[in-house]
């Protein structure tokens, strides 16, 4: 059989598609011919040019919804009749897709365009997203076969008709991806994936991706060999492993690191990796001896009750330790972040400024995230009310009982986050620390700036008793805290600090910015402080406001 894969716009362009060249591997063994297409890195290269950078988190939405119609689409429609008329010319019998949420419209046209054109060639599609919209009609009607599940062995049984199969994947007797139908030179970041689990072992509330599949893990011995067959077949030198987590089984993980070492194979490698107390300076120091780029660890808050509330199963002394560890033995690390999980109060966030302040010397990068989400099949959409979620959306996003953590606290936590991390100088891969954006946001003069170390976590205050008697008042806790932990952090300053929808919504994206409008101005000398604040919202509580209030930090 002729088979084609591809990979639509838009997904990640810093390795070239891993999941289809593992299926092409596995096609081809089994005596197909398999030519594969990156229809992604071919329009992230013909949209470079553009103002605005469509592959950036705070972006996807241009790729989601009618933007994509209305924006993106006019600009690519020529692109992708090229690449329709490529397909074609390859006469295949079947054309595969892989399906992420930030692809399925671009890819939904496509399958129209060739539909119109051949309605013989039979389209499967596969990846994360048919696995998580399983019940979607859309999906279904515009396909002949969807594999929701794992698709080694799926892919054969639609190739050759035959019945699936329960059977797990092993992934220790997979072959390596085939990744010859591309130029890595056109990637990020020069190198090639690669997976030595699959799974995960634990169940964070958030999570979807832990529902995907079982955890397994490939013996260090195979994944030696692996790596390998890859520089023989590629001459390779950086390797990014697919994992939800590398190091899932602690002790294999430290025996692949140490046999890394031994073999001497001269490569760098990334992954995402679980917080562990087990991995203490002497283990870091291995890691780094294998030739680690950096971790990047899920940690996404400061506060231990939220972590509890996760189900993260991590404590704040072993992150920390963990973080110190790695940067004393040169292990560089990268920080996912998640603000407003609807537990978290605005006491848990101010912890949370407080963690990232104490331990900014030891985060090398950190993604702040775009606020918490309710993912499919997890356990916040599962079991809302468990978690205090009222039954309908507002601002189209999730409210807590009462109003008290809504889209509209969220993205004040997460603008304010932002602009500490430029405060106290961590690097932020999600905007950039120097954002000329952010810069123009909030204006700061410190009277005498304090050069401090650390802020105990104990002298984290509860704000939101002062005031809680309207929705907008609900809001003023959020400004109070921040400017309470730049306080802390270098003394007396004053501050005017910005929310303007328009201008946010075109650097945060509109899934999380919402009607809101601000202008905060604080100012304090010694310990007094005085808030001025106006703000405005125009959907759901609207409000319009302008209030002054005075008091003392301690
Ligand atoms: C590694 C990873 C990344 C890497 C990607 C590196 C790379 N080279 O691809 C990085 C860190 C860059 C990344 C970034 C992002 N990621 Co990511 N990532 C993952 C992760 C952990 C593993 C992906 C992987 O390779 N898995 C192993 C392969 C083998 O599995 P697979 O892709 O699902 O493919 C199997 C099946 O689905 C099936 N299959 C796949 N395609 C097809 C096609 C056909 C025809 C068939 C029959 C079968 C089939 O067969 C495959 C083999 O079994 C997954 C979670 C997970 N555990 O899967 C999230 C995941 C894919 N990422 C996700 C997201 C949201 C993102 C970001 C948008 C996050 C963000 N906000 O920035 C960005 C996107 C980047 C962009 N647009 O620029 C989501 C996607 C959700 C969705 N429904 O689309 C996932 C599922 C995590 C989650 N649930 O939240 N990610
Ligand atoms: S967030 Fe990370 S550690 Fe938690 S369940 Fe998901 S993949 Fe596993």
């Amino acid at each position: 059989m002729k088979i084609i894969l591809a990979c639509c716009p838009s997904w990640s362009i810093q390795y070239p598609p891993y999941n289809i060249s593992l299926l092409k591997s596995i096609l081809t063994k089994a005596g197909h011919t398999v030519k594969n297409f990156d229809f992604n890195i071919e329009s992230y290269h013909f949209l470079k040019k553009e103002d605005i950078d469509f592959w950036i988190g705070q972006n996807y939405f241009y790729w989601e919804g009618d933007e994509f119609d209305n924006i993106i689409f006019p600009k690519i429609e020529n692109l992708m009749n090229e690449w329709v008329d490529n397909i074609l010319k390859y006469n295949p019998q079947f054309i595969g897709f892989t399906l992420y949420h930030t692809n399925w419209r671009c890819t939904q046209h496509i399958i129209k365009k060739i539909k119109k054109r051949n309605n013989e060639i039979k389209i499967m599609l596969g990846g994360p997203q048919c696995f998580e919209a399983k019940h979607d009609f859309s999906y279904t009607s515009i396909s002949d076969y969807i594999c929701n599940a794992e698709g080694e062995h799926e892919i054969l049984n639609i190739i050759n008709n035959t019945i699936p199969s329960a059977q797990r994947v092993d992934i220790n007797i997979s072959p390596i991806p085939d990744y010859s139908d591309y130029t890595i030179s056109d990637y990020g970041n020069q190198g090639m994936s690669l997976e030595a689990s699959r799974g995960c072992i634990a169940k964070c509330a958030f999570c979807m991706e832990t529902h995907y599949w079982k955890y397994r893990y490939k013996r260090a011995d195979v994944l030696i060999n692996e790596l390998k067959e890859y520089i023989k077949k590629y001459n390779i030198t950086h390797y990014r492993f697919n994992d939800s987590l590398i190091n899932g089984h602690i002790k294999e993980f430290y025996k692949f690191i140490c046999l890394l070492h031994e073999e001497n194979l001269g490569i760098t490698w990334e992954a995402y990796a679980r917080i562990n107390g087990k991995m203490d300076l002497n283990f870091m120091k291995k890691i780094k001896l294998s030739g680690v780029d950096h971790l990047s660890y899920g940690i996404e808050s400061g506060s231990q009750k939220v972590l509890d509330d996760m189900k993260k199963e991590i404590n704040i002394d072993e992150i920390e330790q963990n973080l110190k560890d790695g940067y004393e033995a040169g292990v560089r690390s990268h920080v996912n972040w998640m603000v407003g999980f609807p537990s978290e109060t605005n006491y848990d966030n101010l912890l949370s400024l407080i963690f990232l302040f104490n331990n900014r010397k030891y985060i090398n990068d950190i993604s702040p995230g775009m606020t918490c989400g309710i993912g499919s099949r997890s356990d916040l959409k599962l079991h809302g009310e468990k978690y205090k979620l009222l039954p309908e959306f507002y601002w189209d996003n999730f409210v807590t009982e009462e109003f008290k953590n809504t889209a509209i606290h969220r993205f004040i936590r997460l603008k304010c986050t932002h602009i500490w991390l430029q405060l106290i100088e961590i690097n932020n891969g999600q905007m950039g620390s120097k954002s000329k954006y952010l810069q123009e946001q909030y204006n700061i003069e410190f009277l005498n700036k304090k050069n401090i170390n650390i802020i105990d976590y104990n002298e984290a205050i509860d704000f939101s008793y002062l005031h809680k008697e309207t929705f907008s008042s609900s809001l003023y806790s959020e400004y109070l805290s921040f400017f309470y932990v730049i306080y802390k952090a270098f003394g007396s300053f004053s501050m005017t600090l910005l929310f303007n929808k328009d201008t946010d919504t075109s650097e945060f994206g509109k899934a999380i910015v919402k009607e809101y409008n601000a202008e905060c101005k604080f100012k304090m000398e010694s310990n007094r402080y005085e808030l001025q604040l106006t703000h405005n919202l125009d959907t759901v509580k609207p409000f319009n406001e302008s209030i002054s209030f005075k008091g003392e930090f301690n």
